[in-house]
């Protein structure tokens, strides 16, 4: 009968609800609490939902993907060991056999003799570049100072080629799954993404806890106007630019324009060159934030202790280091030979 027909249709109607909502519920009851994006017409929708359900949408600047296709495992460099599956169960199984009695390489092993000694002999000469007082700074001596007042609890994020590796070998962290960086694949970018992610967590379960992200002045170019994001929210971030003017390294101010005398930069200047001496705390300054421009050692440390103190703004320090600046010799050709 048409009039029945059209009665279960008005009543279904009213039963309708938007696929955002139905996306939003679904996140809810998975747990997932926080919502990162860039909003285009769906998005807007399933942030809106997912707002009003009570998560949380952090609007970004810029986006990436995540894959878990095991067709993508082992696409880029060949790995020693995959896992495939759904992360929670995964992690899950993980979880159950860490628990059990582990297995431990033993101490007095010529293994552990032989790392230990290394270890030893690294530390020593890292010590040794971060004494030297000439000026301008090296990575060496940057790290030593930023590690001397780096605060035990906070995260370290990083990203960059000398500054990323370098930093690895100096910053400690002290508690687990507190160190984000760009990892084996390098890429560049993730960094203030990393930063903001690890902020929001720190701004909600420990009032107080504090973010150290340190970029390399090409890393930074990479998503640097998340900066804005940063001040948007107010994130307890203080982000280090370890400036080279270059990628690996660069020319100091008097060489760039030397060279450019005659030539036109597109000609003449070297590929990794970036422009020297850039205020990079200004991108900091424009949204509101706190800048920097440090050049010693003595800079470094009171700059870093007024923002570590400073808990109302994020902060940039914009450190400028010697741009032939570079890490100790490596005993491996391949610690620094690219393979592309
Ligand atoms: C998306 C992406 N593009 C390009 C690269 C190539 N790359 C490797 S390290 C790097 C930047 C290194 O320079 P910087 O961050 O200034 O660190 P530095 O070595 O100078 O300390 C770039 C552009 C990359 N890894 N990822
Ligand atoms: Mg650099």
């Amino acid at each position: 009968m048409p009039g029945s027909d059209l009665q279960e249709r008005g009543e279904r109607s009213d039963e309708q609800v938007s696929g955002a909502k139905v996306i939003a519920q679904a996140l809810k009851e998975q747990d997932v609490r926080y919502l990162f994006g860039v909003v285009g017409i769906p998005v807007t929708e399933i942030a809106v939902a997912a707002q009003e359900l009570g998560l949380r949408y952090i609007g970004m600047r810029n986006e990436q993907a995540v894959d878990i296709c095991a067709e993508e495992l082992g696409n880029n460099v060949k790995p020693a060991v995959t896992l495939l599956g759904d992360i929670n169960a995964v992690t899950k199984q993980l979880l159950e056999q860490l628990t059990k009695p582990l297995w431990q390489y033993p101490p007095e092993s010529k293994w552990w003799k032989t790392l230990r000694e290394k270890m030893k002999s690294n530390e020593a000469l890292s010590q040794e570049l971060a004494s030297k007082k000439s000026l301008p700074m090296n990575y060496y001596t940057v790290f030593y100072h930023v590690q001397e007042q780096l605060p035990q609890d906070c995260f370290v994020v990083s990203e960059g080629a000398n500054t990323m590796d370098i930093g690895r070998t100096v910053l400690q962290n002290y508690l687990p799954r507190h160190r984000l960086d760009a990892g084996t694949f390098g890429t560049m970018g993730v960094g203030l993404g990393f930063a903001i992610a690890a902020a929001l967590v720190a701004k909600d379960r420990n009032p107080g806890q504090r973010v150290i992200c340190v970029e390399g002045d090409s890393a930074f170019g990479f998503s640097g106007m998340e900066v804005e994001t940063i001040c948007r929210y107010n994130l307890p971030i203080v982000i280090l630019v370890v400036n080279n003017n270059g990628i690996y390294q660069g020319f100091d101010a008097d060489t760039w324009k030397e060279m450019l005398e005659f030539q036109d930069a597109t000609v003449r200047a070297p590929p990794m060159c970036l422009l020297p001496n850039s205020h990079y705390e200004q991108v900091m300054t424009a949204f509101g934030g706190k800048g920097y421009f440090v050049q010693t050692p003595e800079e470094l440390q009171k700059s870093l202790k007024q923002a570590l103190a400073d808990t109302t703004k994020p902060c940039l320090i914009n450190i400028l280091i010697e741009p032939q600046s570079t890490r100790k010799a490596q005993d491996f050709h391949w610690l620094t030979r690219s393979n592309m």
